[in-house]
């Protein structure tokens, strides 16, 4: 303003030495305070070096990106939705109640992009490389203005991806409390955790497992850590809490015993439930099967094997699955298999949405971006009714070589189109009903008098076959699957 028109410049010019140059400290001074009192902000790029300590910071964290808006199949920028429009109604519900977003802290904000060969590529522009509570604080900032922007109302974290470790268990659980009560401050009416969970794979007292480890004390610590655990989450709002038994499982058979660990297993949930009855928390207990990796064999193995434990040890009605799309695979099952074996056991909570990569064999927990095996997952969430008060967490990370802070909005607009598109397609299959027809048509034999003895379990072997001698051989038709295939490729 000051330097702003050839009037000004005149004038400075007829200065006097002496004036001009006090009169540019002043102005000098009055740009410093001005620019040390607005809040700083991070440019979105990497390279920038603007995080230099962790002091609390208030600024905008990803100041080059807009507020995602639906902007239709067509639209070219990629910082828009092409198909996830939340409001629009399909079926009769909102898109964003059939969704039910979340994201995933631990991905989002403590990926590095580090494996097991190499160091971190991403370094955040905020990140100090500290782990203090004030960085905990700020990297908690950075989340709730990265879920305004994505429009996304659910986060889900473990209790230490949040906040420090300390070196007691008060320290923690103080460390815990002081960047909670920051979130529940940033959380607003609006916004708040789909699942919160407990990290009980990462320290070594965890080696051998948690809630089966061979050390009681071990046991203990587990049982003190999910208590906080469910408590902030409770506190928090959250809707459902998560059981990942990462380490609850065996690297050899030779020096474990296995049943000893599943009815430790099957005490510490009982435990939990108690814990939760007791104070008032009402969200679903999830227990998220995973066959292995860390562990060679996790007890969780599948979502069979889970429903088989919860059902062993009464603990059925207090439980239902999360279910991961990369687990599934890594179990020898599809998504959609996992997704239909919770459904029809009434267990289906949650899906963690990512994917694998056919040619690799661990948990690479890309984005869902495949078109068809998201139409799959839908169809079964459709089924279900939704998964409220489940929901799509993604638990998904960039891969190594994205290093943009940009690529963290990109890779979240793609998963939820993809899972968009999956729910116009399964929705377009459902209102067709030719897919439904051919699956009808197959097993209308049952739909006869004796079918429905059969089913009801009032027709004895006697009288089947009695039945068969005066039928002679069946009549078997054709299975359609190359019909279904193709109803089911056109809905893409
Ligand atoms: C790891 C799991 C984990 C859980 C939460 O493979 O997916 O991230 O979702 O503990
Ligand atoms: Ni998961
Ligand atoms: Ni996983």
């Amino acid at each position: 303003m000051y330097f702003g028109g050839c009037k000004g410049l005149y004038a400075i010019v007829k200065m006097e030495a002496w004036k001009f140059l006090w009169l540019s400290l002043t102005l000098y001074l009055v740009l410093n305070v001005a620019i040390a009192a607005g809040p700083p902000t991070c440019p979105a790029d990497v390279a920038s070096d603007c995080a230099p300590d962790s002091g609390e910071w208030k600024g905008e964290f990803f100041p080059g990106i807009p507020k995602i808006k639906y902007e239709g199949p067509k639209t070219k920028n990629h910082l828009a939705f092409k198909w996830y429009n939340a409001d629009e109604e399909i079926l009769g519900k909102k898109m964003k109640d059939w969704m039910r977003f979340s994201v995933a802290f631990w991905h989002t904000f403590r990926g590095t992009g580090g494996d097991p060969f190499g160091a971190a590529t991403k370094m955040w522009p905020w990140e100090d490389g500290t782990n203090s509570v004030a960085m905990a604080k700020r990297r908690m900032r950075a989340n709730f203005e990265f879920l305004d922007k994505l429009g996304v109302e659910f986060w889900c974290f473990h209790d230490r991806d949040i906040a420090p470790d300390g070196k007691t268990i008060e320290e923690s659980n103080a460390n815990l409390d002081e960047v909670v009560a920051l979130a529940k401050e940033l959380q607003g009416s609006k916004i708040h955790p789909l699942w919160g969970t407990a990290q009980l794979f990462v320290h070594p007292r965890y080696m051998h497992g948690a809630a089966t480890s061979p050390e009681l004390s071990v046991y203990a610590y587990a049982a003190a850590q999910v208590k906080k655990a469910i408590e902030v989450t409770h506190y928090l709002g959250g809707e459902n809490y998560v059981f990942w038994g990462g380490r609850e499982g065996y690297q050899s058979l030779l020096n474990t015993d296995m049943e000893r660990e599943l009815n430790h297993l099957a005490r510490f949930m009982e435990g939990a439930v108690a814990y939760k009855k007791k104070i008032g928390f009402n969200g679903t207990f999830l227990i998220e099967p995973k066959p292995q990796e860390p562990t060679k064999h996790q007890y969780d193995w599948d979502a069979a094997t889970a429903a088989n434990f919860l059902r062993k040890y009464g603990l059925i009605d207090e439980f239902k699955l999360n279910i991961e799309c990369n687990h599934a695979t890594l179990s020898g099952h599809s998504c959609h298999h996992e997704l239909e074996t919770a459904r029809i056991n009434g267990l289906l909570g949650n899906i963690d949405a990512n994917t694998g990569d056919p040619q690799t064999g661990w948990d690479t927990d890309q984005f869902l971006m495949d078109i068809q095996e998201a139409t799959l997952v839908m169809l079964s969430v459709i089924k279900n009714g939704g998964l409220a008060p489940g929901g799509f967490n993604f638990d998904a990370k960039l891969r190594r070589e994205s290093t943009d802070v940009e690529d963290l909005f990109i890779a979240h607009i793609a998963g939820m189109d993809t899972l968009a598109r999956g729910l116009r397609n399964a929705a377009k299959l459902l209102e067709d009903g030719s897919l439904e027809e051919l699956v009808r048509k197959r097993y209308s034999s049952f739909d006869s008098e004796l079918g429905a003895q059969i089913e009801a379990g009032k027709a004895d072997f006697e009288y089947l076959e009695k039945k068969v001698k005066e039928w002679g051989e069946p009549k078997v038709g054709s299975a359609k699957q190359e019909l279904a295939e193709m109803i089911f490729q056109s809905a893409l």
